[in-house]
């Protein structure tokens, strides 16, 4: 081991995890650029990674074709009881799962280097930051975690200090046997690979996999799963969301909090530059908010990561400039396609396609080949710092004061572009039954409906019908200090498949008029899912749409409204017990409003 280590509880952990996992080195690392250097060096010679040559400092990896989102089949949260985990979660016994997982564990990182990386979420020695460790054998999480959180010997000094923190324990579950080569991506088969949390005890184990949330164990591990066990025992809130500061052309500011599923919105709403004219927007976070109730009694939330893990399919000038800026040197980019030129490329990224490729899978890729040249679930890895548009504010240790929540999905049908709800607990009830087509951040099928309540259901480390009990308990507490509530739908369709809203810059119209909601100066129609828009209480100025697209965009079908019920109903059922008895109670207000 390279540093001593005078945290007695990391010290143990870490000789704990070596006997079992029987790592060849261990490795702790202090987040330096020369750390980071040393590993990309290594990574470019093992093969693992390909250097871009048009872009500064820029790697391309392709994962195994197995390895290629998170995989929410084999995401526990193991809690003492079963109830507990809850009806949107995975669980095994922690006793049992230990047992199994120790006997994968063992021998695991054979061959390999055992890399300790120490980190905060949120700003080092902010009240609101969390101290985490990961153990793991794969120098691509290494080199990603450098980005996406703060990795640094201070946070050793922290420790060593005495502080507290969360062990994240990670392998790839890959031994490397004597004298056998290593292939580019390492990694263990879908029926081994575990990604486990013990809220109880505040610890995360993962196996098998070496991509994204089920590796970067920062992410959705602990900042979402153990988070927001932590936050409802603690009175807080930890969040899939966005944070934005949009200002009025008047110099007033908003800030806007927006839950989204994977793969929904969030990185492209976080980075949008308005098409209303004078209104500027700013981006504090693209994935996760953590809040907390301020000496003002209102509610402030930061980012507590400090990079972005995006999709890259559909990112391009005319989408995400903003996102393009951000991604010109120093990215990792993962299962995107390679130019011929030494760029990565993936699908709508130019409107020309180019002649030639290598595709994600390392094969000779035309405009003819029938499959997608990058994987939908491609990503790009960029520090926060370099986002044009980053808000000065984006590490003040306080946080910003929300002032409006949205949340939303994806459907390509029955939900309007935009509603506002009645109340906070309305609010809570969209929140709770928001749906949305699935995509392929998860291992699964694709385009699939599912209620996913407050983009949370493959984050919530608890019993979701308690979650929507501490919604409802934080807008108590908020009183008329709360945020308003929204919910969009960006993904509407017309007969034709085509999209009906341009999305994107255009979504600063929506935004706009939810600002003049707040301020009591924009008006509204009631309608029984909501407060909506009428035509003239949105800027569609220099918008070509056309009225009947506009009208169906806007559009609330009673019959397919009526027809939603039952899942909903299904949907709450699923909660028993601890579905909270208002909700219960929108639900009925929702039925007697549809007729
Ligand atoms: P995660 O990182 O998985 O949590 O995803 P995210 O919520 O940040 O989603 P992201 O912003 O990366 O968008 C995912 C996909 O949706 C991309 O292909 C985008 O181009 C597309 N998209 C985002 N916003 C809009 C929009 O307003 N309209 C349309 N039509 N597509 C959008
Ligand atoms: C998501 O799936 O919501 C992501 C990507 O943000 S991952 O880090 O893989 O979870
Ligand atoms: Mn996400």
């Amino acid at each position: 081991m390279n540093v001593t280590v005078k945290n007695k509880k990391l010290d143990s952990w870490i000789k704990e995890a070596a006997a079992m996992c029987q790592p060849d080195a261990i490795y702790v690392c202090d987040g330096t650029r020369e750390e980071y250097d040393r590993m990309m060096s290594k990574l470019l010679a093992s093969g693992s990674a390909i250097s871009l040559t048009k872009r500064s400092n820029s790697y391309l990896f392709r994962s195994d074709p197995s390895d290629v989102a998170r995989v929410e089949d084999r995401t526990f949260i193991s809690t003492s009881s079963k109830e507990e985990a809850g009806p949107t979660n995975n669980w095994i016994a922690p006793a049992e799962l230990k047992a199994t997982m120790r006997g994968l564990y063992k021998g695991c990182m054979k061959g390999r280097t055992m890399y300790v990386i120490p980190f905060s979420m949120g700003p080092i020695g902010s009240p609101i930051s969390k101290i985490g460790v990961e153990i793991s054998d794969s120098p691509y999480v290494v080199v990603n975690m450098h980005i996406m959180t703060r990795v640094s010997s201070k946070v050793l000094a922290l420790l060593d200090a005495g502080e507290d923190f969360i062990p994240c324990l990670h392998s790839i579950g890959a031994p490397l046997p004597p004298g056998q080569k290593d292939v580019p991506w390492p990694c263990a088969p879908m029926e081994s690979k575990y990604i486990s949390h013990f809220p109880e005890e505040n610890l995360i184990w993962s196996y098998g996999s070496g991509y994204g949330g089920n590796a970067l164990l920062g992410k959705k591990c602990l900042a979402l799963r153990i988070a927001s066990a932590m936050a409802r025992r603690e009175g807080w809130l930890a969040e899939h969301m966005l944070i934005l500061r949009l200002t009025s052309p008047e110099g007033k500011q908003y800030h806007i909090a927006a839950a989204f599923p994977s793969a929904c919105g969030k990185t492209n709403l976080a980075m949008m530059q308005p098409s209303v004219k004078g209104w500027k927007c700013e981006c504090i976070g693209d994935d996760i908010a953590w809040m907390k109730v301020g000496g003002d009694g209102r509610l402030h939330a930061i980012n507590p990561e400090s990079g972005f893990f995006g999709v890259a399919p559909g990112t391009s000038y005319s989408t995400n400039p903003m996102a393009m800026d951000t991604i010109g040197k120093n990215v990792i980019f993962t299962n995107c396609a390679l130019t011929d030129d030494g760029d990565a490329w993936w699908e709508g990224m130019t409107d020309d396609v180019p002649a030639h490729l290598i595709d994600w899978k390392g094969r000779d890729w035309t405009p003819e080949s029938k499959a997608d040249a990058a994987h939908p679930n491609a990503r790009f890895t960029a520090h926060a710092s370099q986002c044009p548009v980053i808000c000065k504010d984006w590490e003040k240790p306080e946080g910003v004061p929300i002032d409006i929540f949205i949340f939303g999905g994806r459907r390509g049908s029955v939900v309007p572009l935009v509603y506002e709800a009645y109340s906070w607990e309305h609010g809570v009830f969209l929140g709770a039954t928001a749906a949305s087509e699935t995509t392929s951040a998860n291992i699964g099928a694709v385009g699939n409906l599912r209620r996913d309540p407050f983009a949370m259901k493959p984050f919530c480390g608890y019993h979701m019908g308690d979650y929507l009990h501490h919604w409802l308990a934080m807008g108590e507490r908020l009183g008329s200090r709360a945020p308003r509530i929204f919910y969009v739908n960006w993904f509407r369709k017309n007969g034709d498949g085509k999209f009906l809203w341009p999305g994107f810059s255009d979504n600063s119209r929506v935004l706009k008029w939810m600002c003049e909601r707040v301020d009591g100066k924009a008006g509204a129609r009631e309608t029984p899912i909501g407060l909506m828009p009428r035509e003239e209480d949105l800027d569609l100025a220099g918008l070509s749409l056309t009225p009947p697209d506009m009208q169906e965009l806007m559009s609330v079908n009673i019959a397919e409204w009526k027809a939603e019920i039952p899942d909903i109903e299904a949907h709450f059922a699923t909660f028993g017990e601890r579905l909270p008895e208002r909700l219960k109670h929108q639900l009925q207000d929702l039925v007697k409003r549809l007729g």
